[in-house]
């Protein structure tokens, strides 16, 4: 897994989903994935298609939340399923080889039971969130470490991040955070990627 900065785009941002996926990559995200709840699996198909080329020549790998059947078959990077997508070891077996799978985790319980096939896992929420309403009990980061530790996956943190957060994310042993709003939301996501890729390399 390479690069701890992981940016989910948010559809009701300001710049178009597209847009926050290039401004990300730019700057410096090794990770960008669409998130769109609303979006029909032909618009997100094509919005993969476009942004694939864009984001390998940036160094991005573009991940596909939740929709299994668009990541295959617009050959996404990588998936990334919550506990209620599906089963992630039928789901692996039907991805090419190389695909990367990330599975979200929000208790040590799930961290204990991660299917094989598993790439990486998302933990949180670490804080409590507007961007996930639905978003379960907030971890912070002593249970984000007891997952990191359960889990033996490498682990991006998510939930209610900013700056300022690298080092105690880091301390954890997680190998990186995910962040929709601390770069979406801002007035320069791509300038807000750099600081935030800045500051792990500095904490
Ligand atoms: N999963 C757990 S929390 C969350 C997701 C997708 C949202 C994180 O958003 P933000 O704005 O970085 O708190
Ligand atoms: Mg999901």
């Amino acid at each position: 897994m390479r690069g701890p900065i992981y940016v989910i785009t948010d559809p009701d941002a300001a710049l178009c989903v597209a847009e926050q996926a290039r401004a990300a990559a730019r700057g410096g995200a090794a990770w960008v994935q669409l998130r769109d709840k609303t979006a029909s699996d032909d618009d997100l198909a094509a919005l993969v298609r476009q942004l694939l080329p864009e984001m390998a020549a940036l160094g991005a790998r573009l991940i596909v939340n939740d929709r299994v059947e668009v990541a295959l078959t617009a050959g996404a990077h990588g998936l990334q399923i919550g506990q209620g997508d599906g089963d992630a070891l039928a789901i692996r077996q039907r991805m090419p080889l190389g695909m990367i799978l990330g599975l979200s985790i929000e208790t040590v319980a799930q961290a204990r039971l991660i299917p094989s096939g598993v790439d990486y896992i998302g933990a949180g929420p670490v804080r409590a969130t507007p961007t996930k309403p639905d978003h379960a009990t907030p971890i912070g980061f002593n249970g984000l470490a007891q997952i990191v530790a359960a889990a033996a996956l490498p682990t991006f943190a998510i939930g209610g991040l900013k700056p300022g957060d690298a080092s105690a994310v880091r301390t954890t042993g997680a190998i990186g955070m995910a962040v929709v709003s601390a770069v979406t939301r801002s007035a320069d996501p791509e300038a807000a990627t750099r600081a935030l890729l800045a500051e792990w390399g500095a904490s």
